[in-house]
C-alpha cells in the first residue's frame, strides 16, 4: 500500500497552486471582490466559457452577505430576483408578495460553490493593489498577499493582463479609487470623480445599483455596491437582489461586448 508522504502533501499542494495561478496570468475577466455581485458575475462569465479569476482580499469569499443583516444571518431578496436563487438553486421563502428570505450561510456557499464549478478561478487571501493602464484603458492588475498588506511589510507585487475588469468590491471602491487617482482623464461618471455612496433608501438603491452597473473607465466596469458608490446612489441596507442583478448584468455586458 503507498504510504502518505508530508513531501508528497507539500508537493502536491504547491505543484497544484502554481498551476493554478501561472494559467491565470493573462486572461479576459479579472473580478476584484467575492462579494454577491463578483460572484454571480463569475459564474456567469466562466459559464459563457470566458477566462476568469476573482481576487478577494480575505480568506473567507461571499463579502458582506454572510451576517444577513446586523448579524441576523438572513437576506431578503425581491420578487424581481427571484429568477437567479433559481439558477443557483437557492432555497427561499416568501414574507410577502414582494420580499423573499433566504438563509444567509446557503446563498454564500451555494453561490460560491455554483460559481467555482463553473469554472471560476478564485484566489483568496490576494489583494489589489493597483492597476496596469496602457493608453487610457485598465489592461491588468497588481496583487500582493493580502499578509503582506496586512503586516505593512515593503514587498513589491506582481501584475496580471486581463481584457477587462470589473470592480466589485463593495462600499470602498477601491480599484476605480485607484485609477480616479492614478490613471490619465476622467472616470465616465458626472464628476469625472467617485461620486460617492449616499444615505440608505433601498428602493431606489436597488434600481440605481443595476443602471449605475457599467462602464466607468475603459476596460473598467463597476458591480454592486461598488457601482452605487461610483455613481453617486444610496446604499440600500440588508436586501440583496440588486446584488445578483448587477453581477449578472455586469457579465452579460463583457460576453456581449466580447461576441459572445
Ligand atoms: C481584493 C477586495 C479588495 C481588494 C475589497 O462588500 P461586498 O459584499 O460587495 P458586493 O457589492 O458584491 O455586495 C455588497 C453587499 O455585501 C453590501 O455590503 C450591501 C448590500 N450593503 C448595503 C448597505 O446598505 O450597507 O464584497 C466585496 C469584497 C469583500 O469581500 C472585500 O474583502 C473584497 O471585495 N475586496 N479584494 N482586493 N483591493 N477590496
Amino acid at each position: 500500500m503507498t504510504k502518505i508522504h508530508e513531501v508528497a502533501i507539500t508537493k502536491a499542494i504547491i505543484g497544484r497552486y502554481f498551476r493554478k495561478l501561472s494559467d491565470h496570468l493573462d486572461m479576459d475577466v479579472a473580478i476584484v471582490g467575492g462579494g454577491p455581485s463578483g460572484l454571480v458575475a463569475g459564474y456567469f462569465l466562466s459559464s459563457a466559457g470566458k477566462k476568469c479569476t476573482l481576487y478577494e482580499r480575505k480568506l473567507s469569499i461571499g463579502g458582506g452577505m454572510w451576517g444577513g443583516g446586523m448579524l441576523f444571518n438572513e437576506i431578503v431578496v425581491q420578487k424581481d430576483a427571484l429568477r437567479l436563487l433559481d439558477e443557483f438553486g437557492i432555497r427561499y421563502e416568501a414574507y410577502d408578495d414582494i420580499h423573499f428570505t433566504a438563509d444567509a450561510i446557503e446563498a454564500v456557499s451555494t453561490l460560491t460553490s455554483r460559481a467555482v464549478q463553473a469554472g471560476l478561478t478564485v484566489l483568496n487571501g490576494i489583494c489589489v493593489e493597483d492597476v496596469v493602464i496602457r493608453e487610457g484603458t485598465i489592461t491588468g492588475l497588481v496583487i500582493n498577499w493580502s499578509p503582506v498588506e496586512m503586516a505593512g511589510l515593503h514587498v513589491d507585487p506582481l501584475a496580471i493582463h486581463s481584457k477587462r475588469v470589473i470592480d466589485a468590491t463593495g462600499h470602498a471602491v477601491e480599484v476605480v479609487r485607484i485609477v480616479e487617482k492614478k490613471g490619465s482623464g476622467r472616470l465616465l461618471t458626472l464628476s469625472g470623480k467617485v461620486e460617492g455612496e449616499k444615505s440608505l433608501w433601498a428602493e431606489r438603491a436597488e434600481d440605481l445599483t443595476l443602471e449605475n452597473t457599467r462602464e466607468v473607465y475603459p476596460g473598467l466596469y463597476v458591480a454592486g455596491m461598488a457601482a452605487n458608490a461610483t455613481f453617486g446612489g444610496p446604499r440600500m441596507g440588508p436586501i440583496f437582489g440588486g446584488m445578483l442583478l448587477s453581477g449578472e448584468k455586469a457579465a452579460r455586458m463583457l460576453i456581449e461586448e466580447s461576441g459572445g
